[in-house]
């Protein structure tokens, strides 16, 4: 590892006491940046995923322009869908379309494994390159099994999963197999991308807070909890991410990972006491605010970090991504602000 390494995100995962708050953003790498878009003229979404060296080049961009404390690899959450038979294409501003999308038990029996080493070689590539590359820790990713089921069944992105809670509720054969073979692929990938060098894991549920408490329970939660546990032997921090998921925080805190993404629906403040959250958080600014005038935006930042500094173990990020109509000035005032206000005379202040 490199002398100058900064390992501030990784110990605020493990809530060890850290110099200053560690910042990084979801979707950090995006339609924001001009530099994404002029690459992103030349390739399609899954070309630059394709190129090992565009991958890295992608996920340095904000490292390098934000100054923030993690990187995260550009990938997608279907990016391991593609190998295992799912004709899946990102459109344009849509994002993942499915058009042959899972209905019945035979689709679910059609899915194939995921062999990391033979089927995304160039994805285990650009991991490599990055630990290589990095000053900070590259956090790998992958989608949660909910969250992917959404769009195997839906066909894309929706508005009330509609067709993905009928197949949980009248197809339970379907939906356990579904369960299973997705949570087997994100067990199989997230260790391989370990294995490649990432420091940290996040899964993105980002949809999971559509269903109720003990939906989530009865359908989701034990195929969640056998994920973290195995993944727990690799021993890097696990970070578990959703929106509107407020009432399944409770259950969330009962699963092994280290960290529980916020958005902005709930404080921190709420989350530790009403919830009882003793992990780890990461959130939770409220992405608008990236449109708001600066003031607005610098008084809003300071509230949650206010909240978040109480106690050890903080990351501060957005309560979810980034998005096009954001400007490349405010997330590096956004960023340097997050480090200035934080950061006292190099005295521990988390
Ligand atoms: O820096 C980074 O974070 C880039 C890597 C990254 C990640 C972590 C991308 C690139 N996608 C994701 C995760 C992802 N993809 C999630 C979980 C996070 C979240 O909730 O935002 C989800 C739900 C997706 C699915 C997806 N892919 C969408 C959302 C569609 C919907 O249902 O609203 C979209 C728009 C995409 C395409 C995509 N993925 C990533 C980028 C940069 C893009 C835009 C591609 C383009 O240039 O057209």
């Amino acid at each position: 590892m490199k002398s100058s390494f900064n390992d501030t995100f990784l110990r605020a995962c493990r809530k060890e006491p850290t110099p200053y708050v560690p910042v990084w953003y979801m979707r950090q790498a995006g339609r924001y940046q001009p530099e994404y878009r002029k690459i992103r003229e030349k390739y399609s979404f899954f070309e630059m995923n394709y190129i090992p060296e565009v991958c890295a080049e992608v996920t340095k961009l904000p490292v390098d322009q934000l100054g923030v404390d993690a990187a995260i690899l550009f990938a997608d959450i279907v990016t391991p869908l593609k190998p295992i038979g799912v004709e899946v294409e990102i459109r344009s501003g849509i994002g993942p379309v499915i058009d042959n999308p899972i209905r019945r038990v035979e689709d679910v029996r059609r899915l194939g494994e995921l062999d990391p080493v033979s089927d995304i070689p160039y994805i285990m590539d650009a991991v490599r390159i990055l630990t290589e590359q990095l000053h900070v820790p590259l956090i790998g990713f992958a989608g949660a099994p909910f969250t992917l089921a959404s769009y195997l069944i839906e066909g894309g992105p929706s508005k009330n999963y509609h067709k993905t809670k009928a197949m949980m509720y009248t197809e339970p054969e379907a939906w356990a197999l579904l369960m299973d073979k997705l949570g087997d692929m994100t067990i199989t990938y997230l260790r391989a991308q370990i294995e490649a060098g990432a420091k940290a894991v996040q899964v993105f549920d980002s949809w999971v807070g559509a269903v109720s408490e003990a939906d989530y329970r009865q359908f989701i939660f034990p195929t969640m909890h056998r994920i973290f546990t195995r993944l727990q032997e690799t021993g890097v921090p696990l970070i578990y991410f959703g929106v509107g998921t407020g009432h399944l925080l409770r259950a969330f805190n009962e699963l092994p990972v280290d960290v529980l993404g916020l958005d902005w629906r709930v404080t921190i403040t709420q989350a530790r006491t009403e919830y009882g959250v003793n992990k780890a958080l990461q959130g939770n600014l409220e992405p608008a605010l990236l449109l708001a005038p600066w003031e607005t935006l610098e008084r809003k930042a300071k509230q949650v970090l206010d909240e978040g500094m109480r106690q050890p173990g903080y990351i501060f990020n957005l309560g979810h991504g980034i998005f096009p109509q954001c400007s490349v000035e405010t997330m590096q005032k956004l960023t340097e602000f997050v480090h200035r206000y934080t950061y006292q005379n190099g005295e521990m202040v988390v």
